[in-house]
């Protein structure tokens, strides 16, 4: 076995309970990650709409453990331990997740709209890596370019976004176990300074705010996980972190 920092979460009650909880027969879950990652959070979130209890545990990215790397091909997190079985890949991770638990469903029933919808959390897959060449960005000029390039994103999620408060209506989604963790993101960037990433948008701002209210993605982070990213983005040397430096916001 191996040393590591564990969190059991669940719906205080256990499985029990959860609102749309059935008596759940499910296999121990780990859900390896660090504090941070936004990937990690969809599959969390997804975990605690459903009302399966697992254990977090957190590892150091800049520091990986051995045990780790011997679980996962590509050293990254996300990664599922099921028993003896090692789950990697965030998309892979939330499609075995939907199949062990049908009974809450995050997914469409209909396989067109299930299509769009996992096209959609690809989508958010890739506006968090965006959000990393933002925050990544080396000088001002990179920065505005990687800021335009979001707020192009957030633009197109506009024009999709219906009435809400959630992606598909009153129903939470995966979709929104994914856009989530991003929107979490400029929390943190937003007590920064003020980027123009939705400048101009109404939809996706009052999603933002739906999201935000939400049991499931509330609990999923640590209780100083705003202090640990702020801290991730001082250290980081990019533009965002001069800004951070010469005290532009608290
Ligand atoms: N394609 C992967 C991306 C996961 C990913 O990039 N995770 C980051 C943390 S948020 C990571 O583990 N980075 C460590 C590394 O690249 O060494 C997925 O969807 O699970």
């Amino acid at each position: 076995m191996f040393r590591r920092e564990g969190v059991r979460y669940g719906w205080p009650a256990g499985a029990a309970g959860h609102p749309f909880s059935t008596e759940l027969q499910m296999p121990n879950f780990e859900l390896i990650s660090n504090h941070l990652c936004p990937y990690t959070q969809r599959a969390a979130i997804q975990l605690a709409e459903k009302g399966i209890a697992h254990e977090r545990v957190y590892i150091d990215l800049a520091n990986k453990p051995e045990w780790f790397l011997q679980l996962s091909p590509l050293g990254k997190v996300p990664l599922l331990r099921v028993g003896d079985v090692a789950i990697v890949e965030t998309v892979v991770i939330c499609e075995y997740i939907e199949e062990v638990e049908p009974a809450v469903p995050l997914h469409p029933v209909a396989p067109l709209d299930r299509a769009r919808h996992r096209g959609w959390a690809e989508f958010a897959s890739a506006i968090i890596a965006d959000v990393f060449a933002f925050y990544m960005a080396p000088d001002a000029a990179a920065f505005e370019r990687k800021g335009s390039d979001l707020h192009a994103r957030f633009r197109w999620l506009e024009r999709h976004l219906g009435d809400g408060p959630y992606f598909a209506g009153a129903w939470f989604c995966l979709v929104d176990a994914a856009f989530a963790p991003i929107f979490r993101l400029f929390d943190t960037f937003d007590r920064i300074g003020e980027f123009g990433i939705f400048k101009g948008l109404r939809r996706v701002p009052a999603y933002r705010a739906a999201l935000a209210e939400r049991a499931s993605v509330r609990q999923v982070v640590v209780s100083d996980y705003s202090q640990r990213f702020r801290q991730y983005l001082t250290e980081r040397g990019s533009h965002l972190s001069g800004l951070i430096q010469q005290g532009a916001g608290r």
